[in-house]
């Protein structure tokens, strides 16, 4: 074991030399304030970090460049503890001292950590122990983040294990560098010049999310080439889990279901037919010999034109088992995605999941989870929890969520997410009583099941900063932190996260927190208030335009969604209508049903009601969505000032480009706004209330604009 001692070098604190363009995302280890500095220096004299495996080398290199960067100090080899202020890091097997301590490291399970003040030998000593050295590496990145947001250090006392198995990101990258729904430039992953060249930025990606527990990736889009799983492809593949070994992240990968036809030469893909199953088997075979600690296969069958085995006349359960079983010899895991909704079913769209998948519920292999949207439309910015969570209780049902804002302003809205994240994951389903968590649900908890998941679809592409805005990062990061821990509070992520990524310094971190929370409810509020919902511009999703009809099918309009007229506006969802809320426990089909009861931001996607309908605030319903929209504009208006405020305390580079991106946010805030009420009024044909501005232009102008380069684009 390497044993490393610290020499202090006096610290230039000037600020960091090279450009502040967001690469580092909150990994910056900026020079701490000199008071704090001192203070935490004599706490971390001497680092013992075993560095026998990857994992180790990783770890250790991870606090030595933390500690340097944060703190000045440059390491030095030496043997044991010989001085307070000592950080031993490790599990029994690779720390002898750790080893010594007896510490109960069992019950922390593969990824879990402790960090503990204690004394060795007289001296005051933190240790950071897991029982696998994955545990390890978690546990120096917590004890980083102590650090970096000026925690203090000396009689620590943590546990931590996180309560999700697979934290995962879902890549929506296709093969040629296009990445679906993407907005911050093109894919990471530089297939052409895998797998000879690693670009160290995997490595960066890689540190990244360790920091934040995410333990696998999912490389391809959803919408999949069946390229991918050949022999070329794999090999690439194979690559970059080398490179994700030693952060704890697994590699998985999105299978075409028809890839037995397209690059195995079968007639059929039919899932029941046994040379399919052969060639499922031999591939799982073949991926395995490459990638040895590969996870598994994500799914989209029979959804938007995805093949799948209701081609055959199959479920579900029968495609998903055909690849449990090939998978389960090698311990892999399947995703199977509930985001479906057929061609051949005219019911409302937000109830077909439920339908096709609950009958099903008992029939999946022990390795297959069921990948179900945080809602039962599409990643909108508001939607009721989805239906199916605490409807399947002998399916382990996994969470997707969307980092990517597809509906949310692409890269330049400020918009954090945690708040929506948060309020899905605190929805009580009531299918067991009270507190039946939707976080119960995906932990496991509430039905007993081991195996549980969570996947979140990137925002991460190549562009400078990661992530297409330097906001945008802190939704990678509060949906993995939530990955970890789906009872975490969105707010203190959000500290957290202001902390490592600007400033420790209070004159930031409380006017940024405040701004970033109520950014989600201003976005729902120019976007689409009171349960609206789909009122984006046509399939490239950019701006409004509610005015979207016809076409190939009804659920692909926005008229299906808004069905306002003359008289009203709202999907009416109860039992007079389509009676989705049926889908709902008996407690929530009450609750969402009755006027009196449902909660306002559901207003609109549980009824349909008439323009002087009387909301809570006293105002009629017109008004009411008029001043909505209004209110969602001067937020961001009062975000621009906030952080107009900051200049200067905040890096130049950064505070410009926020800046600058706000500026787009209040505009094509303004631009929801206006064209939504212009649009909206030649149904209600009622005035604008007293004191709301008309919007700029005629709706024929906001009908005209169109965006055939709009980013992101599906195929
Ligand atoms: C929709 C996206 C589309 C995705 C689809 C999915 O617009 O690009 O393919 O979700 O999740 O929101 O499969």
């Amino acid at each position: 074991m390497a044993v490393l001692l610290f020499c202090t070098v006096a610290m230039a604190c000037a600020p960091a030399a090279h450009a502040e363009d967001g690469y580092d995302l909150w990994l910056r280890y900026p020079p701490t304030e000199s008071a704090r500095a001192t203070a935490y220096r004599a706490q971390v004299s001497q680092l013992l970090a075993a560095d026998a495996t990857p994992t180790q080398a990783a770890t250790r290199a991870e606090l030595l460049r933390g500690l340097r960067g944060l703190l000045g100090v440059t390491p030095v080899p030496a043997n044991t503890v010989t001085q307070a202020g000592a950080v031993v890091v490790g599990t029994p097997s690779s720390s002898p001292t750790i080893a010594r301590l007896r510490l109960d490291t069992r019950r922390l399970g593969p990824e879990g950590y402790l960090i503990r003040s204690v004394a060795i030998d007289g001296h005051a000593v933190t240790v950071i122990a897991a029982d696998a050295d994955a545990g390890a590496l978690y546990g120096a990145f917590h004890f980083l983040r102590l650090l970096q947001t000026g925690q203090p250090i000396a009689k620590l006392d943590l546990r931590d294990t996180p309560r999700v198995k697979l934290r995962l990101l879902d890549h929506w990258d296709d093969l040629d560098g296009h990445v679906e729904r993407g907005y911050a430039g093109a894919s990471i992953w530089d297939w052409h010049k895998l797998p000879d060249y690693l670009d160290p930025r995997y490595t960066d990606y890689a540190r990244a999310n360790a920091s934040l527990g995410i333990n696998g990736t999912v490389l391809n889009n959803v919408n999949s080439n069946a390229l991918s799983l050949t022999p070329a492809y794999l090999e690439k593949a194979a690559a970059l889990a080398g490179v994700f070994r030693p952060y704890g992240i697994r590699v998985f990968l999105s299978a075409r279901f028809s890839a037995p036809m397209e690059i195995g030469g079968l007639k059929t893909a039919d899932p029941l037919d046994p040379a399919v199953k052969r060639w499922w088997r031999d591939k799982a075979d073949e991926i395995y010999r490459v990638i040895p600690d590969f996870g598994g296969f994500l799914v989209k069958a029979n959804s938007e034109g995805q093949p799948g085995p209701q081609d055959y006349g199959r479920s579900h359960a029968d495609g998903a088992n055909l690849l449990a079983d090939a998978l389960a010899p090698h311990g892999g895991t399947v995703m199977w995605r509930a985001f479906v909704y057929s061609h051949e079913e005219p019911d409302d769209r937000a109830k077909q999941a439920y339908t096709e998948f609950v009958p099903l519920d008992g029939k999946f292999r022990g390795n297959v989870l069921v990948q179900v949207k945080n809602g039962a439309i599409d990643f909108q910015p508001r939607e009721p929890f989805h239906p199916l969570f605490g409807a399947m209780p002998k399916t382990p049902l996994m969470m997707e969520f969307q980092i990517t804002k597809e509906y949310l302003g692409f890269a330049t809205h400020l918009v954090y997410l945690g708040p929506l994240y948060e309020e899905t994951l605190k929805a009580d389903t009531h299918a067991k009583g009270k507190d039946s968590t939707v976080a119960k649900v995906i932990d496991g908890s509430l039905d007993g099941h081991a195996l549980t998941g969570m996947a979140g679809v990137a925002n991460i592409g190549a562009g400078r900063n990661w992530s297409g805005s330097h906001f945008d990062q802190a939704n990678w990061y509060v949906y993995g932190r939530l990955a970890w821990n789906p009872t975490l509070s969105s707010r203190a992520i959000a500290e957290e996260w202001v902390r490592m990524t600007f400033s420790n310094e209070e004159g930031v971190v409380a006017p940024v927190v405040d701004m970033m929370m109520g950014s989600r409810e201003a976005a729902v509020d120019y976007m689409t208030p009171l349960g609206l919902h789909h009122l984006m511009g046509r399939s490239h999703h950019y701006g409004p335009g509610p005015w979207v009809e016809g076409g190939p099918r009804a659920d692909w309009t926005s008229v299906y969604y808004h069905r306002a007229n003359r008289e009203g506006i709202g999907f009416d969802r109860t039992a007079h209508g389509s009676n989705a809320v049926a889908q709902y426990s008996p407690y929530l089909a009450r609750e969402f049903g009755d006027l009196q009861r449902v909660p306002e931001e559901f207003l609109l996607w549980f009824h349909h009601l008439p323009w002087d309908y009387r909301t809570r605030s006293g105002r009629p319903l017109w008004d009411e969505l008029v001043h909505r929209y209004t209110s969602g504009v001067d937020y961001v208006r009062g975000m621009r000032s906030t952080w107009s405020g900051l200049e200067g305390k905040v890096d130049a580079e950064r505070h410009a480009q926020v800046a600058a991106f706000l500026g787009i946010q209040e505009k094509e805030a303004q631009w929801w706004r206006d064209a939504s009420i212009a649009y909206f009024q030649t149904l209600s044909g009622r005035p604008l209330p007293a004191g709301e501005a008309a919007p700029a232009h005629t709706l024929e102008y906001y009908q005209s604009l169109e965006f055939p380069y709009a980013p992101g684009s599906g195929r």
